[in-house]
């Protein structure tokens, strides 16, 4: 993920945004896979997710320069954690508050790549972020990986959000979809670098997540072979 093209969490993005239904054709939208796992894959996903969060505690992501803090909390697993702070973004090998390398991607994760991302290498980096009743994130490109041929395979766990995209342009036209308790969407091709974000969460929307609010989960390649 990167903001460096004018990322500003509690910016309005109304502004930018026509919500036509359906985008023009010359704008692609990304592949999305309602309901890709079921209900006990969903439970047995939010199991795998709490056990990596007794590894490696969700951490309140912060802005590069000004350190304001990101909305949502975020961990990871993989070889490589996705993390911002005052210095910038990056990935590393390890958790920046106990210093600890990232736990193994889970297995359920491993096969989610492989049937919808279709890429040959294997994820290095799965960036999960928890977010609570008000949190939101920005518009913003997933451009911090070094092979921006591989996908983004992301997942989502518990309340709805609506989902905002864009093109490739950050102040092109935008659309929005809802995200849903199962349901998995790849960013690939030419929708790779599209300009993407979450408006809010519909709250109460899932009984999947006990205190509520939603994971996202996104499988990410990082080193180009
Ligand atoms: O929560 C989502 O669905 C999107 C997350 C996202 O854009 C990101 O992690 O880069």
């Amino acid at each position: 993920m990167t903001r460096k093209a004018g990322f500003h969490e509690n910016a309005s993005i109304t502004k930018l945004t026509d919500d036509a239904a359906a985008p023009p054709a010359s704008q692609p939208a990304p592949k999305l896979h309602p309901g890709y796992l079921d209900r006990i894959a969903q439970e047995q996903l939010v199991a795998a997710v709490r056990d990596i969060i007794r590894q490696a505690p969700l951490f309140p992501p912060r802005m590069p320069r000004t350190g304001s803090p990101f909305s949502v909390r975020m961990t990871n697993c993989g070889r490589l954690g996705w993390v911002s702070d005052i210095d910038g973004y990056r990935y590393q090998e390890t958790h920046p508050l106990t210093g600890q390398p990232w736990p193994p991607i889970p297995e359920l994760l491993l096969k989610a790549w492989s049937e919808l991302g279709r890429y040959p290498h294997e994820p290095e980096a799965c960036l999960i972020n928890y977010y609570g009743p008000a949190a939101k994130m920005g518009l913003h490109q997933d451009r911090d990986e070094n092979d921006l041929q591989a996908p983004v395979v992301s997942l989502s766990l518990g309340d709805t959000c609506i989902f905002r995209y864009a093109g490739i342009q950050r102040r092109g036209p935008t659309h929005t979809l809802r995200l849903a308790s199962g349901d998995a969407m790849v960013l690939a091709n030419e929708t790779r670098l599209a300009f993407h974000g979450v408006d809010r969460i519909v709250a109460g929307t899932s009984t999947l997540l006990a205190e509520g609010g939603r994971f996202n989960l996104t499988l990410r390649r990082v080193t180009e072979l």
